[in-house]
Order: C-alpha cells, then structure tokens, then sequence
C-alpha cells in the first residue's frame, strides 16, 4: 500500500487537481482567491526575493528532513513553475499548449459541419485568475461568461486544497450546479455567480440526469478519495438528495460475487476516512450515470434506469441494477485510470481511457454483450493525453466531443475522425489554462438566451 500512495503522489506534482495520495500541502493553491499576481508587478520581486529565501532554508531543511520540508518544495516547485509558464497561476492550471494547438480560443477547421447549439466550458480563466464557465454561440462568439464564487460558500477554503470545479450542470434558467474533488461545497450558482444553494459535502467528479428526476453525482464520506462512497441523486432545484446507495454497505459487500469483482480479499473490511490521504484511495469512483430509456433498447441485457459506474484505481466500469444492487456487467479495461464512460446510441459503451502514465489517452468502445472492442479512430495529428480527469459525449449527430483538461483544450470530431472544432483556454502563446469540462446545449435549451443573463462576468450585461 505504501508503494501505491508514493506512486500516486509521484503523480500528483505532474498533476494534482484530481489526484488522490498526496500532502494537503501539496495542493494549496498557489494564491488565494482574486488575486491574479500575474498583473501585479510590484508584488512580483518581493514574492521573488520570499520565495529564494525560502528556497535557500529549504535546502537546508530538505537536507535534513525537517518538518517544514514539504511547504518547502511546495515554494520551490511554484517558483519554477511560474518561470516555466511565464505566469502565475494555481497550480497546474497552466500546462504547456500541444504543438499543434490553435492559438485562437475558438477555432471550427469545418463550421458547416458543426452542429448547431450552445457550447460551455467550465475552467480556469487567465485574465481573472478565477474558475468560471463561458459559452459560445454556434458562430463561436463567447455570449456569456461568468466567475464563479466559491469563496461564499467556503470562507475557510477548500480543505483539500483546490477549488478547481470539476463536473457542472447547466439549468434551463442559465444556472449552473459545479462539484469539485478537493473542495468541501456543492454549489448552484445563478447566472451572476452567485451562490443559489450549496450544500457542505465531499460531492465530486460528475453530474447525471435522472430521467426520474433528480441528478446523479458521487459523494465522498468526507473526501473524495475515501473507501466510503455513496452513490447520490439529489434535487437540483434545491440540492436535497432524493437517494443515496452506499458503494460498501449495498453493493460491495452484498454478496461474495460483488466483493470479488471489486477485488476485496475474503475477511478483509474498510477503513473509515481517518484524515486526508490517510487511508488508500482504493476504488476512485468517478463516474455514474443511468441508462435512459430512449436508448435502452440499443442493450438488450440491461433495463432502463441501470446505473453506468466508474472505479479509476480499480480500472473497472460496471454496470449496476439498483434496485437488486445487482451487477450486471463488468470490466477491468483494457482502458487503464478511466475517467466517463457512456452507454453509445450504437450499444456500445464508449470509455474516455486516459492510460495514465503513457503518454496518450484515447477513446475505447466496447459491445458489452460481445466483449468486442476498439479504439475511435480520430485524425492521429490531434490524439490527446490527459493523466488524470477528461471527459467525452456522443452528439446527436454522431459527433465526439473530447475535453482534455491538462492540454487546455476541447475538440470535436465527426464520425469519420476529422477534426471539426477546438476550442484552447490561451493562457499565453505557448500554454493552455485548464479546462474541466465542456457541453454542448441545444439553441433553444435556456429560457433566456445567454447573451441576456443577467450578469456577465458579476457585471451587469
Ligand atoms: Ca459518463
Ligand atoms: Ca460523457
């Protein structure tokens, strides 16, 4: 176990929005809240000077393994980081731009093809140095864009470290409902940013309509890295939860079958979250959604209402019949480190396999009757790699939207593979800023249409 929590805080300094073993340290965010350092020049040479300061005493305590050795580096790794990146930023916000990234924010190589609708994306935003959402008209001018405000609801900040947003919902009315994975609220937010409700809670990674009503979304015993998961469907009018299924008390240990697919030795029990990163991170879950009955018939050996689940350190996806807590199908990959799978119009489930620690992610599609698989062909000059988080979803018109939050960007290919569209979050000429997540809503989906919201960025529009 020892060797897995090293493992993945190796991961974590590449990358540790999402990870999950690592030092509360480790993640802090680099600047509090609304202050973009970036432009304060003035402040620049004293933090400078701090931080060498710093750097020059941490050699020495890092010599000696000294306690304060880990906020330490944490400063020494900002430092460079901010050379690195020609900015200062929250850490691993900002990551290098791929080679071939565009350097316009919306760049459609085929507008024709594009399909019609509203685009958001949710992510960090250079020129505030906050996390936001913005959306695009199907021309792709940004219509709307707004900061979201977590500090409201969480004074203290988030205790994980990072207020990074991590899924969101967006509402009819132009609100939208943001979770995170080191964060401790779930929030709604209206469309000035401002907080409608929130709950406390350890709520994270995705977010999924219930065709009964309600949301789906994976909510932590304290963390979002802990054995005790819960499986909640909540309103989102008012954040309630309407369900909740105990991964360990109704599924795992239910019957001997269960525990052995979710590999649990015989005799072997839990361990209740005892401080953060404390216990293993034993399963990730990061994905849940239900099977909707307009396309229930496309897998005969499922029903409408089954739950789609996600386990990253595990890497199983699984299909589970709530009712009878049953699983019905699963896998342990070939994806490794998955992030989103999704039942496919075709039968298919389509799994977002980021293969972590190699270099290139890719799209897997699996028949679950057959087992047959195979990867999505897309143009090989625009393959993607994204170590932790990622997200993917078929349109309607058999589009493929992939966000790749480390390169900063969100492309979308038509069914042949061709590139129609990328969108890249410009931090500056040779970096992307982060991008969690991204949508595409119906031209007619809001009530009000985004260019008339309220606010735009907390101002009024
Ligand atoms: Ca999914
Ligand atoms: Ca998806």
């Amino acid at each position: 176990m020892c060797d897995k929590q090293s493992d993945t805080e190796r991961g974590e300094n590449t990358a540790p929005i999402e990870s999950t073993a690592s030092s509360q340290a480790n993640n802090a965010m680099v600047e509090p809240r609304g202050e973009a350092i970036a432009r304060k020049v003035s402040q620049f040479s004293l933090r400078f000077l701090g931080v060498a300061v710093i750097f020059g005493i941490g050699v020495h305590f890092a010599n000696q393994k000294y306690w304060p050795y880990k906020p330490i580096t944490r400063a020494k790794s900002v430092l460079l980081e901010a050379w690195d990146v020609g900015g200062f930023a929250p850490e691993n916000a900002v990551g290098k731009a791929p080679e071939n990234a565009s350097r316009e924010t919306w760049t459609a190589h085929h507008p024709d093809a594009l399909l019609a609708g509203y685009r958001a994306v949710l992510g960090y935003e250079p020129k505030s140095g906050e996390f936001g959402m913005w959306i695009f008209d199907s021309s792709g001018a940004k219509v709307h864009e707004r900061l979201l405000n977590y500090d409201v609801q969480d004074p203290d900040g988030p205790s994980g470290g990072s207020e990074a947003p991590h899924a969101f919902h967006v509402m009819k009315d132009g609100s939208v409902i943001v979770n995170s994975d080191k964060g401790d609220v779930m929030t709604r937010y209206d469309t000035c940013g401002e907080p409608m409700w929130s709950r406390k809670g350890s709520f994270h990674h995705s977010f999924a309509a219930d065709p009964r009503g309600g949301l789906w979304t994976w909510h932590g015993e304290v963390t979002a890295f802990d054995q005790y998961q819960f499986l909640t469907r909540f309103d989102p009018e008012t954040g309630e939860t309407i369900e909740e299924i105990s991964l360990i008390d109704d599924i795992i240990d239910t019957s001997s079958e269960n525990r052995t697919i979710f590999t649990i030795v015989p005799g072997k029990g839990f361990e209740h979250y005892k401080g953060r990163h404390v216990v293993y991170d034993r399963f990730h879950p990061n994905d849940l959604e239900v099977l909707r009955p307009e396309m229930a018939d496309a897998f005969p050996q499922f029903e409408a209402g089954d739950l789609l689940l996600s386990f990253r350190n595990i890497n199983m996806v699984a299909v589970l019949a709530p009712d009878t807590r049953q699983i019905k199908w699963w896998s342990h990959g070939p994806w490794i480190q998955q992030h989103d799978p999704d039942f496919t119009a075709n039968g298919e489930i389509s799994v977002y396999n980021n293969n972590g620690y190699r270099g290139e992610s890719s799209i897997i599609a699996m028949d679950p009757q057959t087992r047959q698989v195979r990867t999505v062909e897309i143009d090989p000059d625009f393959r993607f790699y994204s170590q932790y988080m990622g997200k993917h979803e078929y349109l309607q018109d058999g589009t493929l939207q992939i966000t790749v939050p480390y390169e900063g960007r969100a492309m979308e290919f038509d069914k042949n593979g061709r590139l129609l569209l990328e969108i890249n979050n410009i931090f500056n000429e040779g970096h992307n800023a982060f991008i969690s997540d991204y949508l595409w809503l119906p031209e007619d989906y809001f009530d009000i249409a985004p260019a008339d919201f309220a606010c735009n960025n907390g101002q009024p529009s």
